[in-house]
């Protein structure tokens, strides 16, 4: 089959974000045989003369598009993205018609609320979940014109005008690792030296799954709730290709978490320091568990920043967020940081259960006591369907109805809202290392292209440290 492609993300901040997810799928629809044309929206001026000039050209025979991001998660200057893909599958109906082309999407954006989101956008098919197993599954039935409800994480209308069905994703999420070798990114398609020149790093993972029980999070929901490890070896491979045909210098590891569990995340560092690639790379990270052999091997590995999980400075708000750790042993954490000259930007979410300002003082002391190079601070949790954070709000009345997720909803504990965002302010504002992405905006987009064009290569927060970076995060406003 001819299918057209569309990454849909064309968010800038707080980097271009080459897209992995769709990457994936192309390439495992390449493999199954189908002839896989790509459309990239980011940065593009005149996305529908684009589109339409490749369906003119091409005549698909199914569009798919891969939805990342549903809003910016952030408050109270939140950006809702949805409105723009709504109008995208309107605009490629009106260029394939009369024909009947099936719309198909996926992406973690749609797999947070698979059956609103089929009927929101009006797609003929979805996807919730992993894509590689069931993509092509979808593509092979639409082919041979077989029904489709066996397929693990399809979500489709029994007939017209009937509420959409989500078939459970869970089986392919059980399946063995869909990465373990067998399908790699289709780098190609996606033209990544671009990001790389633009946004200065490429993207890879190590596994899938997240065991953690953070009361707000997604991660489980997406990626199912047990690791799924990807072997050291296969990962070294990538990252090697990654340097020797693109180009590559600079690498963020997207898993959930990487540190967890350590084993693997040793693993992956002696399989990076064999190969010995004069990579640089940066992770999302967790006090829990993390130990200084595992940072010093990480160091060694090419890893020149962490961004910690931080959440909060105060042990009672840890806990009421379903945390695995506590104050002393992130502060511990940082203490090792500043050892190996490590970089280290903490994000924190203000604003949940039991949050006071007194909490909220106390996060901002304690987490200035480790001297971050950077801290990326929420103000205000969204809330995701089917989390307990999701679950509590239910039960509080903040949400009344399943739809409400279609646009972003915050948890933000009432006695806060009147005096949050100023005190966020009040003490970020001198500092000048401290971005708070719903209440200031950073970087100019114009100031982050200069910063990447002349061949800046770590993420943007690195530069915090500097002194002149952190005046221009306060004067681009
Ligand atoms: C790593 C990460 C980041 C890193 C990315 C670094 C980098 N260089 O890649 C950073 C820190 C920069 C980041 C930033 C942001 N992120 Co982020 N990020 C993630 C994370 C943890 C992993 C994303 C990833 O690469 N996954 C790996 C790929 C392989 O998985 P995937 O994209 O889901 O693709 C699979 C499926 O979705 C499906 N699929 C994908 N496309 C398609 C298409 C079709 C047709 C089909 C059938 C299937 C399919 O198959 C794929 C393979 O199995 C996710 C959470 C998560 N666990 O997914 C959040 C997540 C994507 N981010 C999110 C958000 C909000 C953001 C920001 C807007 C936050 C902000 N205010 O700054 C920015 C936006 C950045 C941008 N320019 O777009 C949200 C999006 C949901 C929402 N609220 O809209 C997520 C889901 C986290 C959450 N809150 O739940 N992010």
């Amino acid at each position: 089959m001819h299918l057209l492609l569309i990454s849909a993300n064309r968010e800038l901040f707080p980097d271009p974000v080459f897209p992995l997810g769709a990457a994936y799928v192309a390439e495992s629809a390449r493999r199954a045989g189908h002839d896989v044309r790509v459309v990239d929206l980011l940065g593009q001026s005149r996305p529908r003369d684009l589109l339409l000039r490749e369906i003119q050209a091409h005549f698909p025979d199914v569009v798919a598009i891969s939805l990342r991001n549903l809003d910016n998660a952030a408050y109270p200057h939140t950006k809702n993205y949805l409105p723009s893909y709504k109008t995208l599958v309107q605009d490629l109906r009106a260029m394939i018609s009369p024909r009947k082309v099936p719309v198909v999407v996926g992406g973690s954006a749609f797999s947070l609320i698979p059956d609103l989101l089929l009927d929101e956008l009006d797609a003929d098919f979805g996807i919730a979940g992993e894509g590689e197993e069931s993509f092509p599954l979808l593509l092979d039935a639409l082919e041979k014109n077989r029904p489709v409800a066996c397929i693990p994480g399809v979500v489709y209308r029994a007939s017209a005008g009937t509420p959409p069905v989500v078939v459970p994703p869970s089986p392919s999420m059980n399946l063995p690792y869909a990465l373990a070798g067998r399908v790699r990114p289709a780098h190609d398609l996606f033209a990544l030296r671009r990001y790389v020149r633009t946004g200065g790093m490429a993207n890879i993972q190590t596994k899938r799954g997240c065991a953690f029980r953070c009361k707000y999070c997604t991660y489980p929901l997406l990626e199912g709730s047990s690791f799924r490890l990807r072997p050291p070896g296969d990962v070294a491979d990538e990252v090697e290709e990654l340097v020797l045909k693109f180009g590559v210098h600079s690498l963020f590891i997207v898993d959930s978490i990487f540190n967890t569990p350590p084993d693997h995340a040793e693993e992956v560092c002696e399989a990076l320091i064999r190969k010995n690639l004069r990579i640089r790379w940066s992770c999302y990270a967790t006090p829990a568990g993390m130990t200084m052999p595992l940072l010093r091997k990480m160091k060694q590995a090419g890893c020149d920043g962490i961004e910690l999980g931080t959440d909060s400075g105060e042990n009672g708000v840890l806990a009421g967020l379903g945390k695995s750790f506590s104050v002393s042993h992130m502060k511990t954490v940082g203490e090792w940081c500043q050892t190996l000259g490590l970089s280290l930007c903490h994000t924190l979410i203000f604003g949940g259960p039991g949050e006071t300002p007194e909490s909220v003082r106390e996060t901002c002391r304690v987490v200035e006591e480790t001297r971050p190079t950077a801290v990326v601070a929420m103000a205000g949790i969204r809330i995701y369907p089917d989390t307990p954070l999701a679950k509590m709000a239910e039960s509080m009345g903040i949400v009344t109805h399943r739809k409400q997720y279609l646009e972003p909803v915050f948890y933000l504990e009432p006695a806060l809202e009147p005096v949050l965002m100023d005190m966020l302010l009040s003490f970020a504002e001198p500092r000048g290392n401290w971005i708070l992405p719903g209440l200031v905006t950073p970087l100019k987009p114009m100031t982050q292209r200069i910063i990447r064009l002349a061949g800046y290569r770590r993420p943007l927060w690195h530069l915090l440290r500097y002194a002149p970076f952190k005046d221009r995060i306060y004067r681009d406003r």
